[in-house]
């Protein structure tokens, strides 16, 4: 179903600049016209089920961003990663599916009023096109996780108590966990890969299909979170730094700080001198930073597809400044796992897939640097 959809998008038009800028300067206005539309539905509480109506205005906001970077990149790519997403995580909270097509008709009818044709023409084809797959969306929406999560044969049973644990909040079992199979600063990194990582991937798709509530995940998150600090207090001081400085970031407007967190302890453990921000760091304020700190590299972590216009911001500031003040920067992240091509069209220096790599990429860049 997906290679049949892969091929059909060939059918889609490139978005000239002028229409996907259009798309972001309306977009605020074009949301609140959206919801209008929809609040006035009669059927609006069939089409939503026993959601809150906030929870529809959530996901017509983060549409509009989510299309707009589809549209300033011309990453048609991202609809497939993401539109499948969407159908089953809403649907597996209580959305119908007809509520899909009926979002999808009030964005045409607003694309058609407020934007001239020219400019809302090549976008009203995407939104036909998306129209058009509806079914075909269903059904791939219908498979597990848009996510292949390995976990390794002798770790199973580790990662599920782990996940049971943190779900129940239970500090205590979670601690002994990581106690008896961490022993030293060497094993943390082997924790975070084999453990944590499968943990929180698994525990997001409980969340996607509706088996948990966004609270339980809340507690998961947070016990994790308990976890990695205890690790680094114990065995963090002992680590020297004997390598440059790293700054590590998320995207602004980007809530998921764990993975970065991993890649800032693993590059504190393998010797660089690591400035860890954690999350929703706001651009001009990381950009005075980078000025101020002037990191041999910056890492910086995006999860969710709609950051990836403000990292692009970012990241477009730094090249434009002289070489010899210029960080590398390297990309990370969920948004980018699904689509590693994406750290090209965002302009970045390189992408690494998890911690592990992240380590290997900065020691590259440093040799290349020291040759
Ligand atoms: C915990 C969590 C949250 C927490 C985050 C808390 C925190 N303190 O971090 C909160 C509640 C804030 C949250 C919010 C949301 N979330 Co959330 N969340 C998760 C969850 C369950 C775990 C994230 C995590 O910690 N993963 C574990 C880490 C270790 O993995 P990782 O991030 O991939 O990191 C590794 C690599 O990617 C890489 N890496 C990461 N960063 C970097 C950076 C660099 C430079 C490098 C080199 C490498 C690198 O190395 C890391 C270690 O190996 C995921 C599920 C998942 N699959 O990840 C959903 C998930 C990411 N969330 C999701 C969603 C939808 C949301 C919300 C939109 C929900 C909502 N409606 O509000 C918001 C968005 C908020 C925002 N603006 O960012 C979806 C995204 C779906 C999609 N299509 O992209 C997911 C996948 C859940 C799901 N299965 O549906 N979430």
């Amino acid at each position: 179903m997906i290679e049949k959809l892969t091929r059909e998008m060939q059918t889609l038009p490139r978005i000239s600049e002028e229409s996907a800028q259009a798309y972001r300067d309306n977009l605020l206005f074009m949301v609140e016209q959206v919801n209008r539309i929809m609040n006035s539905r009669t059927d609006r509480d069939l089409l939503i089920g026993s959601n809150p109506v906030g929870m529809m205005l959530d996901n017509h906001r983060n549409h509009a961003v989510f299309m707009s970077n589809v549209f300033l990149f011309n990453q048609h790519e991202l609809l497939l990663a993401v539109v499948p997403w969407v159908y089953r995580s809403y649907h597996n909270q209580g959305f119908a599916h007809a509520y899909f097509p009926a979002h999808l008709q009030a964005w045409k009818q607003v694309l058609f009023e407020h934007l001239p044709d020219k400019v809302n023409a090549p976008l009203l084809q995407v939104y036909d096109w998306l129209l058009a797959h509806h079914e075909e969306f269903i059904a791939c929406s219908e498979n597990t996780s848009f996510l292949n999560i390995q976990v390794r044969a002798q770790w199973e049973d580790v990662v599920q108590r782990f996940v049971r644990a943190v779900l129940q909040g239970d500090s205590k079992s979670s601690l002994s966990i990581s106690r008896k199979y961490v022993s030293g600063p060497e094993d943390l990194q082997e924790f975070y890969l084999q453990v944590i990582q499968p943990a929180m991937y698994l525990i997001g798709e409980k969340w996607e299909m509706g088996e948990i509530s966004v609270a339980k995940e809340h507690l998961a998150s947070a016990t994790v979170n308990r976890i990695l600090a205890q690790q680094y207090l114990e065995f963090m001081p002992a680590v020297e730094p004997t390598r440059p400085s790293v700054l590590v970031t998320t995207a602004a407007n980007e809530f998921h700080e764990m993975g970065a967190q991993m890649v800032a302890n693993s590059l504190e453990l393998d010797g660089w001198e690591v400035q860890y921000l954690g999350a929703n760091t706001p651009n001009q304020d990381l950009l005075d930073l980078i000025q101020e700190k002037q990191p041999f590299i910056l890492a910086m972590s995006i999860a969710m597809p709609f950051n990836l216009e403000s990292a692009q911001q970012v990241i477009g500031h730094i090249q434009g400044w002289p070489a010899q003040n210029r960080p590398r920067i390297m990309l990370g992240g969920l948004a980018l796992q699904t689509m590693p091509g994406l750290t090209q069209v965002l302009g970045s220096d390189g992408y690494a897939r998890d911690c592990q790599q992240a380590v290997d990429l900065a020691r590259k860049w440093y040799r290349e640097y020291t040759a």
